[in-house]
């Protein structure tokens, strides 16, 4: 293996185990590591970590913690193994594991939920400190010592720069035909930044390798290990129905003359519902879309498939086992119609705004004024984090957030008075489509945003309530811009930490 994919003659001295890897980062040292949502994250390094803590941990004395700064998401081999052994001190930027989010919500694990555009220039900065050691993925070592970047981007150009030391792992697992997908921007590190030149998703601005010191690699740990891939649950009736829900609205878009025929390039979040609607898109009218996202979920495979979508452009992978088999056994077929950008790129808010991005993204709950909470349940416990739907509802031209009207089986309003948290203001959110309907927001004042929101989006077990407290609110005495009642505005969460169900009792 290592005649294959390490080239490098004076990087190849430098292979040794994971183990042998893990011993050289030091308690309280500041870890970068490569992946983003489940995709060309360390599968090795972190697992041996994890013991080296545990067995560490075990003796006494003072704990052993790392911070631990990645791209977004991990998997349980990185997130789930550090976070179970307690190692994990500080966490930016983003998460979904269920360890992990124990630890937080326990507050045990510092966690600094961060827009994903903004992290690779934040890091820099130093306002966090500096970067002992990155960890990073990559599928291939060439003579000169640069990098071909693995199924993900990320930060990894950002961690290679600003650490002191870095470790790779080279997995042969990874298809090496992903070499030349990818596309690093050496352009733009601090401001002042000179213009970002990107104006079309398939626009290559920089280069396919990551430019990496040989003489701060001090590991090279060859694995042999797949991508966490979580299969996607197959779209049901609500997904269904939102996904054609949001098909009218764009058609009525264009038949305005709002959106032109291909639309504008599309944004979609991660998770089933995302993928429902990018499955829906897939058997609606439009051809020769283009998508400038995070994230190619297998929705966007059938559409690049199908001809529905031309080009898409992303960060990572995010891919169902079946969606990686479709991905390698046809990667003749998708190399030249995916590019790979490191994240400050990706979701790069000047380039939102110059494209006019689509973005589609979910939410936790909405209140009726539009406020959209993304990341915390009942206002204190974190879910994952708001990732990168900040970087498109604020700075593309239409921002979608879609959501069933209730969740827990019915036990809870998706819609409710006043959100328990606030991550996307009525400022950034246009649109909101339920499995009920759209409500358009734009050019709407509070009060009427409420109406369209109630009538159009939430579920009629809660309607009825909804437009009681919006009545009541509206005579409360209060200022009529956005009316509340203060005393009663949380009251459906607090019911529902009390009784397990938002609806008030018989
Ligand atoms: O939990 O599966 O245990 O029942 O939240 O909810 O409805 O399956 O929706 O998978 O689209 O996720 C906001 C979490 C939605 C996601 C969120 C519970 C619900 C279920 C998932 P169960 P659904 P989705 C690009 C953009 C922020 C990051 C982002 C997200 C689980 O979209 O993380 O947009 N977004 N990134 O039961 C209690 C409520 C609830 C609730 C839902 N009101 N109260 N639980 N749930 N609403 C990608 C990146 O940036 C990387």
């Amino acid at each position: 293996m290592s005649e294959t994919r390490i080239h490098c003659p004076i990087l190849r001295e430098r292979i040794m185990t994971a183990e042998q890897a893990a011993e050289l980062i030091s308690n309280n040292a500041i870890v970068g590591m490569s992946g983003f949502t489940g995709a060309g994250y360390p599968k090795a390094v972190p697992v041996a970590l994890a013991e080296r803590i545990r067995k560490h941990n075990a003796l006494g004395g003072e704990p052993f913690r790392i911070s631990l700064w990645t791209g977004a998401s991990t998997a349980p081999e990185l997130d789930g193994a550090l976070a179970e052994v307690n190692g994990v001190e500080h966490r930016i930027p983003f998460q979904s594991d269920p360890h992990c989010r124990n630890r937080i919500n326990a507050g045990e694990m510092d966690y600094v939920d961060m827009h994903l555009s903004d992290v690779a220039q934040f890091t820099a900065a130093g306002f966090m400190g500096k970067m002992n050691i990155a960890v990073i993925e990559v599928i291939g070592i060439r003579e000169d010592g640069s990098l071909i970047p693995s199924s993900s981007v990320g930060n990894n150009k950002a961690w290679i720069e600003q650490a002191d030391k870095i470790i790779l792992e080279v997995n042969s697992m990874q298809n090496l035909k992903l070499e030349g997908m990818h596309d690093i921007y050496y352009g733009t590190t601090l401001p002042p930044h000179a213009p970002v030149m990107l104006s079309h998703p398939a626009d290559r601005i920089g280069e396919k390798y990551l430019q990496c010191p040989a003489d701060k690699v001090i590991a090279v740990v060859e694995t042999h290990l797949t991508d966490r891939n979580s299969a996607f649950k197959a779209p049901d009736a609500v997904s269904v129905q939102i996904a054609d829900h949001i098909l009218e609205f764009l058609k009525k878009e264009v038949d305005a003359g709002r959106l032109p025929k291909e639309l504008l390039p599309i944004q979609s979040g991660v998770g089933n519902i995302a993928n429902a609607v990018l499955e829906g898109l897939n058997e609606g009218p439009f051809k020769n879309l283009t998508s400038y996202t995070e994230v190619i979920q297998d929705g966007m495979l059938k559409m690049l498939k199908s001809g529905t979508l031309d080009i898409a452009s992303a960060t990572a992978f995010s891919l169902s086992p079946d969606g990686l088999k479709e991905f390698n056994d046809n990667i003749d077929f998708y190399r030249d119609k995916i590019i790979l950008r490191q994240q400050d790129i990706s979701n790069h808010p000047e380039l939102a705004r110059r494209m006019g991005i689509i973005g589609m993204n979910g939410l936790i709950e909405l209140d009726i004024y539009g406020n959209v909470n993304s990341t915390h349940i009942m206002g204190t416990r974190m879910m994952n984090g708001i990732g990168g739907s900040g970087d498109f509802a604020r700075n593309g031209y239409l921002s979608i957030f879609v959501t069933p009207s209730v969740a827990k089986g019915g036990a809870i309003s998706s819609i409710v008075p006043m959100v328990s948290h606030v991550d996307h203001t009525e400022h950034d959110v246009k649109i909101i489509v339920t499995e009920y309907g759209v409500a358009d927001l734009r050019g709407l004042s509070p009060r009427k945003r409420a109406i369209a929101i109630i009538n159009n989006c939430a579920h009629p077990d809660y309607r009825e309530e909804l437009m009681d407290y919006f009545d009541r609110a509206c005579n409360g005495g209060g200022g009529l811009h956005t009316p509340h009642l203060l005393g009663e505005a949380l009251s459906w969460h607090q019911r529902y930490e009390e009784t397990g169900s938002m609806k008030p009792a018989k």
